[in-house]
């Protein structure tokens, strides 16, 4: 151990004090130095998304892009491009809970050649607002109230929803921050999305429009936003976890970069404005085209130096990809590096490590706080004959960037395009998207939401804003919230839906899921070790849940170990449970309150239960029975998978691990 200056340390556990009982010296430099630092560790947390986590990985295209784009890290499939990927939710601070219903952020950034390209995206397609000016009042609204700086971490409160329902250009967003969407299960099973659009510009300068997803090859799948609130208390890092501990073990989350592209000449299209951002390009017109795919393959060594420090930038594109005039768009690329002049104090915050190109970077950019760079020479200045005009531009052949050369003209003026007007179309749309039990879930998180809104008269307003929407949807939002409907509510004429926004039709497997076996003294250990044996072949993760931690006797006096305890674990951190038999144990279990809450609570949030034999008698005891079939019928629910000889095991793991990887079973009744 040395100080700073370099000084070996003979002692870290005593200050320097003139007898052992006596006064601390001010000589002291070690005490001083390590004090003033520990004093000066923290940096002021991101405005928004200030709650991230981050992971390393690299990016490989499927085929040359060369059509399309010149971006260089898109030309050849056999490159391997590093990035450095953060989620985030974005209305909480550093250290609220990670499953609060949010956006989430999905940034990335590429390290390429030609230099760093963030693609810095949110977790859903569009967003709250058209125009950059209005983003400090949309945060302002979101953020706790500041008067008394309540709630954390959330929208239910009153000045969120009276922004919305006073800039109803929110409505499409709202409806999927009030989806599935808003609760993901996990950062490694959900998609991202670029919201903006771009423009991809090949060799010979031909431009398209185009917009970025990342598709999780796990699928997209969500919490019950209940079980959402209890880990956001029980579990507060539940995501930053699962994403963490999947890559150490290996289990590398993998996303596919689409791209949806529009030809110049076919700009106005469309009925919607194309440039618009709180418009999406359905996938079922705009087809989505994969063209690579990311793999995240690495943790961070320190989340301080990587998450906390890196500084993600939209305008930071390379030579291949350009801007359009989308407003949004246009106002995030000032505030970006505004943003962490603040944070990062100063301006040479390109030079930390994990903003730093892979390429060489050289200008004439010189000084200023925490400079790493010691630049030699005499001149610093562009053009210059004592340096041979070193360093100079480089021409377009050389990958010199040049902007599009998009024509424009207009007269200045404050106002948004005719085009921009249509609030409700696409909520709509989504709306008609959604599944029953989706639209169930819109329904309950709108009356949680506006619930807690204490003006009535904002209530009053959400209700009518959305009977803009779909009557239904706002009949149900005004009867949850104890506001009327609005007389002669005209809904949106919209009747044409998007599949691929329903979760139901996304990719579903069991792998990495993670399975809770309740057992205790007397269970029967070969159904335990055969079933786990089924899970490890098919990537399922199995913990045994019991009511101390440590070695189970079973019922033949093999040892058996349990990992969890009903205190130390609880079901909303498993995908499903299940009970083997061995009378000893379920008599057990039966008498123990905590593992007929597990298992009752895994039943409500529709999760796949599976038991064996004796197992199901644990059923009776939670009572999961469907009240209006008979009892004892809990084996012909939806999701539930029930022998009673030990000979069809294989047919059990079979149906159990199937129905693990269906994620949730929404129809049981519950
Ligand atoms: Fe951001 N946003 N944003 N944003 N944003 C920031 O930059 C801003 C928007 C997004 O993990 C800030 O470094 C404005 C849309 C992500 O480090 C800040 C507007 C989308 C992250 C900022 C938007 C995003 C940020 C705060 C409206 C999805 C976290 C800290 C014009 C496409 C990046 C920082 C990370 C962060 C400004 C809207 C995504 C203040 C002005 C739309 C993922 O600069």
């Amino acid at each position: 151990m040395t100080t700073n200056q370099g000084v070996k340390v003979s002692e870290d556990e005593h200050s320097l004090k003139a007898g052992s009982r006596g006064p601390t010296l001010m000589e002291d430099f070690h005490f001083r130095e390590k004090m003033t630092h520990f004093d000066h560790e923290r940096i002021p947390e991101r405005v928004v998304h200030a709650r991230g986590f981050g992971a390393h990985g690299f990016f490989q295209p499927y085929e040359s892009m060369a059509e399309y784009t010149r971006a260089g890290f898109l030309q050849d499939p056999n490159v391997k491009t590093p990035v450095f990927v953060r989620f985030s939710t974005v209305a909480g601070s550093k250290g609220s809970a990670d499953s609060v219903r949010d956006a989430r952020g999905f940034a990335v950034k590429f390290y390429t050649e030609e230099g760093n390209y963030d693609l810095v995206g949110n977790n859903i397609p569009v967003f709250f607002i058209q125009d950059a000016i209005k983003f400090p009042d949309l945060v302002h609204s979101f953020k706790p109230e500041p008067h008394n700086e309540m709630p954390q971490a959330s929208t239910a409160h009153d000045t969120f929803w009276d922004f919305a329902a006073n800039n109803q250009e929110s409505a499409h967003m709202i409806m999927w921050t009030m989806s599935d969407r808003a609760v993901p299960r996990s950062l490694r099973m959900m998609e991202g999305f670029g919201v903006h659009t771009f423009r991809f510009v090949n060799e010979q300068g031909r431009a398209r429009f185009v917009k970025f997803h990342w598709k999780p090859v796990l699928g997209v799948h969500s919490l019950v936003f209940e079980e959402a609130l209890t880990l956001a208390g029980k579990d507060p890092d539940y995501h930053r976890k699962d994403l963490w501990e999947a890559i150490e073990r290996g289990d590398f989350p993998e996303f596919e970069l689409g791209v949806q592209m529009i030809d110049e000449e076919e700009e106005f299209n469309f009925d919607f404005d194309i440039l618009d951002p709180t418009k999406i390009w359905p996938e079922e017109v705009v087809p989505v085209k994969k063209i690579g795919k990311m793999t995240l393959n690495r943790n961070q060594d320190n989340v301080f130096a990587e998450t906390e420090q890196v500084a993600f930038h939209p305008g930071n594109v390379v030579p291949g990809i350009d801007f359009s005039n989308d407003p949004l768009l246009q106002g995030r690329l000032f505030s970006y590096t505004d943003t962490q002049l603040i944070r990062l104090g100063g301006p040479n915050f390109h030079e930390l490590p994990i903003n730093r190109p892979v390429c060489p970077f050289h200008n004439n950019q010189y000084d200023g706080y925490n400079r790493m760079t010691i630049n030699k020479g005499q001149v610093a200045y562009h053009k210059n004959s004592l340096q041979n005009n070193d360093p100079r531009p480089a021409t377009e052949e050389e990958g010199g960037y040049v902007h599009y050369q998009e024509k424009v003209e207009g007269r200045k003026i404050r106002a948004r395009s005719d085009s921009f007007k249509d609030h409700f179309s696409q909520a709509k749309l989504f709306w008609n998207s959604m599944t029953e039990p989706e639209k169930m879930h819109i329904i309950g998180a709108f009356q949680f939401e506006v619930g807690r809104v204490k003006s009535k008269d904002v209530r009053q307003q959400v209700v009518n804003m959305f009977s803009h929407v779909d009557t239904y949807l706002a009949e149900q939002i005004a009867k949850g919230v104890g506001v009327s409907m609005l007389e002669n509510a005209e809904e949106s004429k919209v009747t044409a839906s998007s599949p691929a926004l329903s979760q139901e039709n996304t990719a579903k497997m069991p792998q990495t899921r993670k399975v809770a076996i309740l057992a205790a003294d007397g269970v029967r250990a070969e159904e335990v070790m055969e079933v786990m044996k089924a899970f490890k072949t098919e990537g399922v993760l199995a913990e045994i849940v019991s009511t101390h931690q440590g070695m189970l006797k079973s019922e033949t006096n093999e040892q058996v170990e349990a990992h969890q305890t009903f205190l130390t674990a609880d079901s909303v951190h498993y995908d499903a449970v299940f009970v083997p038999g061995g009378q000893g144990s379920i008599d057990q279990l039966k008498t123990e309150r905590e593992a007929i809450d597990f298992l009752r609570q895994a039943h409500k949030h529709f999760k796949p239960i599976g038991f064996v034999n004796e197992g199901a008698e644990l059923a009776q005891s939670a009572g999961l029975n469907d009240l209006e079939l008979e009892p004892r019928k809990v084996c012909e629910q939806e999701g539930v998978v029930c022998i009673t000889n030990a000979e069809e095991l294989t047919m059990f793991n079979k149906a159990f691990i199937q129905a693990i990887g269906q994620h949730r079973f929404w129809n049981r009744k519950v």
